[in-house]
């Protein structure tokens, strides 16, 4: 850009809203409901920053009846001087393409430069969008339509549209319906956020208000005890072993906070953020908080003398078995790779949270010599679970390979390039039936399973093991499986490319679908992160006018949009289960690669999965049905 002007800026900001535009996937990961909320987070971080900045400490979230959401803040107002560009800074912030683009949403802000990152990508994929500043006495106001200014400045300065004593940035957008397949925010996502964020902010209190029901739901989110609470509120229904322990320091450079506490479970639980950023991957933060951990445990239980010195050491997963952690840290300039970008790279980062963990719980564990042996106790437990397991395995595996091929279940594929492979695993022996039938025997292999598989959340490993459904995935996937025997997975050996959960389109079919990530999410994550499971999409209708062609309809908005736009009479049917389909139709409906749907599984698709699946174990039996309903309801289509 060779002149310094609002004209060339203004050609910039409109190439770079169209890139946003034309493929708002880059930028805020999709257009499904989940990139619909990533708007309200990006502009949320904004506030959060201004948070860590020091100068914010209460924020105001409202999803307004319009369908639009408002993100108000206390702090200093985003700057509306000149900028060097000749036009307000505010329009500079809105209007310009921040670098780096892909998912880099918020970053730990020390140096206190003009923030804003994101606003300008919301700004690009909203219908219309108001800026309202609050400074200097005055209330400064601007707006924006699919990202383009709609007002005229005078001298490039924005209108004063009133006064205030008070300060702070509110913004409120619509996002736009000609990007979004969806426009409504999904409040639970939301809530869930905001509680988070609260978490790892202490200092913060976030005011959220829903407008748009009859009744406004209204919370505020407020954690006191910052990551502490998080432990506690994580761990409130299982029995905690002892007090959390709380500790932070900074190294290299690098703020280190961790939060922990052991329950009396196998199960780990070590969540990460950088930058208030989950990193849902983990990296170096993790690795180094784990590498110090597992050190010290061993160092002091070998002074102990728990671990006598012919014993090995415990390994990692041994140690951490009962573990709920959070580690977050503050970097100022992080680096994410991996398939979602949330996992961090930075050498210094493992340095950082190694030595702080080093240092701190040696001071802990000195003084709190009853909680470190109940820790310990823990190791050993797993230790001695482990072995024992071990052998059941060999066992178990052993026999299985030659019993579950005659049992005949399986109906695997002919093909052995596993690039083109596909494993249905089908619920119900009938539909099983009729997907056998109506499959390219070549590449799509068949797993019939029967029923609800067990819950593999709360169930302990050799249970897991034990269950044949579970066996027979494990054998036929081809890769074993990564928890409680060190790390077993290896997914070069997976025998398909795709994994694909067939079930009904009903409460049962969701409970499996769910019971199913939950169990690829446990012991197979990699299956997961790199992209091999799908939901297979069984239309819910097939329409059959007196004139025209027969068509399969996938949801009930499709039914509506059908009436809409069809005149005459149809023959409505209704397909209750997957079972109610020939094998022609399922083949041509869900399992023709031509013409079926099917939704990736994502990570969080399965986190998600997983807590529900924990949270279902918690509750009765009528309210589990009810939640699982409503879930299974806003699923939805995503290709
Ligand atoms: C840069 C400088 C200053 C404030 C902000 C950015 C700011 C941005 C956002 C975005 C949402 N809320 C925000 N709050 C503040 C301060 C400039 C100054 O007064 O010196």
């Amino acid at each position: 850009m060779g002149k310094n002007t609002y004209d060339a800026g203004s050609i910039m900001v409109l190439e770079g809203l169209e890139a946003v535009r034309k493929r708002p996937g880059m930028y805020i990961g999709s257009v499904s409901t989940r990139g619909l909320n990533h708007l309200v987070y990006e502009i949320l971080d904004n506030s959060v920053d201004e948070h860590l900045a020091g100068f914010c400490n209460e924020i105001y979230v409202t999803l307004e009846k319009d369908g639009s959401a408002t993100v108000k803040d206390n702090g200093r107002g985003i700057p509306i001087g000149m900028h060097a560009k000749g036009v307000s800074a505010e329009r500079v912030v809105f209007t310009t393409l921040h670098a780096g683009g892909k998912f880099d949403s918020s970053s730990y802000k020390t140096s206190g430069g003009l923030h804003g990152v994101g606003s300008s990508v919301v700004n690009a994929l909203s219908r219309h969008l108001t800026v309202r500043v609050r400074r200097d006495g005055f209330i400064y106001e601007d707006k924006y339509e699919r990202g383009i200014p709609a007002i005229e400045l005078e001298k490039g300065l924005l209108p004063v549209i009133g006064k205030s004593k008070e300060t702070g940035t509110e913004i409120n957008f619509l996002p736009d319906d000609e990007i979004f397949d969806k426009t409504r925010f999904k409040e639970d996502d939301i809530k869930s956020r905001l509680h988070e964020t609260v978490y790892l902010n202490p200092g913060l209190t976030i005011y959220y208000e829903d407008k748009r029901g009859d009744e406004p739901e209204r919370i505020t989110f407020h954690e006191e005890e910052g990551i502490v609470g998080y432990i506690k509120d994580m761990n409130k229904t299982q029995e905690a072993l002892h007090d959390v322990i709380y500790y932070k320091g900074k190294s290299e450079n690098v703020e280190v906070e961790v939060a922990l506490q052991y329950v009396n479970e196998f199960h780990e639980n070590v969540l990460g953020f950088v930058n208030n950023i989950n990193t849902l991957e983990g990296g170096t933060h993790i690795t180094g908080f784990k590498s110090a951990f597992t050190n010290i445990i061993n160092t002091y239980a070998r002074e102990l003398g728990i671990l006598k010195e012919k014993d090995p050491n415990f390994n990692g997963t041994e140690v951490r078995s009962g573990l709920t952690a959070v580690i977050s840290i503050k970097h100022t300039d992080p680096r994410f790779e991996g398939q979602t970008k949330t996992k961090l790279d930075n050498q210094d980062a493992a340095k950082a949270v190694s030595k702080v963990t080093g240092d701190e719980l040696e001071l802990y564990f000195d003084r709190n010599l009853e909680t470190l042996k109940s820790i310990i106790a823990c190791a050993e437990k797993a230790s001695n679970l482990r072995k024992a397991e071990e052998k059941a395995k060999t066992n178990m595996l052993t026999k299985q390979k030659y019993s579950f091929d005659s049992n005949g279940k399986l109906s695997n594929c002919e093909s052995r390039d596993a690039k083109k492979c596909e494993i249905f695993i089908v619920e119900g022996d009938s539909a099983g039936g009729s997907a056998k039938m109506a499959r390219n025997r070549q590449y799509q292999a068949i797993l019939p399973i029967r029923g609800k598989i067990l819950n593999v959340e709360k169930a302990s490993i050799d249970k897991v093991l034990a269950n044949a459904e579970i066996k027979t995935m494990i054998n036929s996937f081809n890769c074993g499986f990564s928890e409680g025997y060190g790390n077993d997975f290896d997914i070069t050996k997976l025998r398909y490319d795709k994994i694909i959960i067939m079930a009904d389109a009903d409460v049962d079919g969701a409970h499996i679908s769910t019971l199913l990530m939950t169990l690829f999410f446990r012991f197979m994550p990699e299956l997961i992160y790199d992209g091999h499971v799908y939901i297979a999409m069984p239309p819910l209708y097939k329409v059959i006018p007196q004139k025209g062609e027969e068509e399969y309809l996938y949801d009930d908005k499709a039914l509506e949009k059908y009436r809409e736009t069809h005149t005459g009479s149809f023959k409505l049917q209704r397909y209750k289960g997957l079972g109610e389909m020939d094998a022609e139709q399922l083949w041509e409906t869900t399992m023709n690669p031509a013409t079926r749907l099917m939704k990736r599984v994502e990570i969080d698709d399965a986190k998600k999965a997983s807590e529900i699946t924990e949270l279902l174990m918690g509750l009765d039996v009528p309210p589990r049905r009810t939640f699982i309903y409503n879930n299974a309801k806003e699923a939805e289509l995503d290709i």
